[in-house]
């Protein structure tokens, strides 16, 4: 039909063959991704309508209050992935360690790994601002039919073989990539379907907007201060616009629209950086670079930093390329 749209699990099929792996077992992953971000979309949507909002009265190992609905999305998303029987282990902000998958019929012969964020920025739950989910996936690199071990969550970056986000915002959508480009699909709550809204998504290769925290301000690198001022004196295109949610999946899909560089950096506070690599900054770096954006430490490709640590920090500059090359530039000139 003449303008239909193509809806996600239509999209997921067609391009299947053009993974280089196990099509069918990626395929399921994806549909049960899908199927979870349905139902956190749903909660999140009445979060302010029922006493599901505030304190969950614990605290992960970030020492950060866990909301009710951070709980609620970790546990939706953990359960809707075990059940596809296709993932050996996950990996959750939430999770103090990783979770070993295996049916007792089973005998660890999944093959792949999921890392997530299940409800980044949460603590804008309660006023309204728009949160989201971050996936990462992996292919597991120890023996099928052993249980998963820390090392097939501590791959690089580069490894990933799918990543993406849900941004619950003034319309929910999917956006992610197998390494063949990076689609966005919206739900249409009236069906509960998504459909192919913004394909082929590319960062424009330069941008005027930046996103940081400047109340950190003192506390950045040297190189940060200089790269925020050189934002905001007036030349060229400059003074830039400095844009700021507080939840980084909400400023990574603007900035990716619209062309611009979200960043991170470390501080007294926060000695490596506050974002968390392998469920906040490897999946956004691959989004990123597949949509011909660029992500780094400040001075290395974020997907190239060897893990050590399941819940390890790293300072984050993510976006158009020509900012981020300038913000490295900047770096390497005045550093800390
Ligand atoms: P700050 C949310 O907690 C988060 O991980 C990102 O979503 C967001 O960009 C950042 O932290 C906000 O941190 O220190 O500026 O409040």
């Amino acid at each position: 039909m003449k303008g239909k749209k193509q809806t996600l699990g239509e999209f997921i099929i067609k391009n299947q063959d053009a993974f280089k792996f196990s099509s069918g077992e990626l395929s399921s992953l994806l549909n049960s991704i899908r199927l979870a971000a349905k139902v956190v979309n749903h909660e999140v949507n009445k979060a302010g309508l029922v006493d599901i909002i505030g304190a969950y009265g614990d605290t992960n190992i970030q020492g950060e209050d866990q909301q009710k609905l951070d709980v609620y999305a970790n546990n939706t998303f953990i359960q809707t992935l075990t059940r596809r029987n296709i993932v050996c282990g996950i990996a959750s902000e939430e999770e103090d360690h990783f979770i070993t998958i295996n049916s007792i019929d089973q005998n660890h012969q999944n093959k792949y790994v999921v890392l997530i964020d299940p409800l980044d920025g949460s603590s804008n739950i309660d006023v309204n601002v728009s949160v989201g989910t971050i996936f990462s996936i992996y292919r597991r690199i120890t023996p099928v039919g052993t249980p998963v071990q820390l090392a097939d969550f501590l791959q690089k970056g580069s490894e990933q073989v799918a990543a993406g986000y849900v941004v619950y915002g003034t319309s929910t959508m999917i956006v992610y990539t197998t390494g063949d480009g990076v689609n966005g699909f919206t739900l249409n709550p009236a069906i509960g379907t998504f459909y192919l809204s913004h394909p082929d998504i590319k960062f424009p290769e330069d941008g005027s907007i930046y996103s940081v925290n400047e109340g950190n301000y003192l506390d950045f690198p040297l190189g940060v201060k200089k790269y925020i001022k050189y934002c905001q004196e007036e030349f060229e295109n400059r003074p830039y616009t400095s844009r700021y949610i507080g939840s980084l999946v909400s400023d990574f899909h603007r900035n990716m629209i619209k062309g611009g560089i979200y960043m991170y950096p470390k501080g007294s506070r926060n000695p490596d950086g506050k974002l968390r690599l392998l469920y906040e900054c490897n999946p956004m770096a691959f989004i990123a670079e597949q949509a011909n954006g660029k992500s780094s430490d400040g001075y290395r490709r974020t997907m190239d930093v060897i893990p050590i640590e399941l819940h390890q920090r790293v300072p984050f500059f993510c976006g158009s390329k020509k900012m981020v090359t300038k913000l490295e530039d900047f770096m390497k000139k005045f550093g800390e």
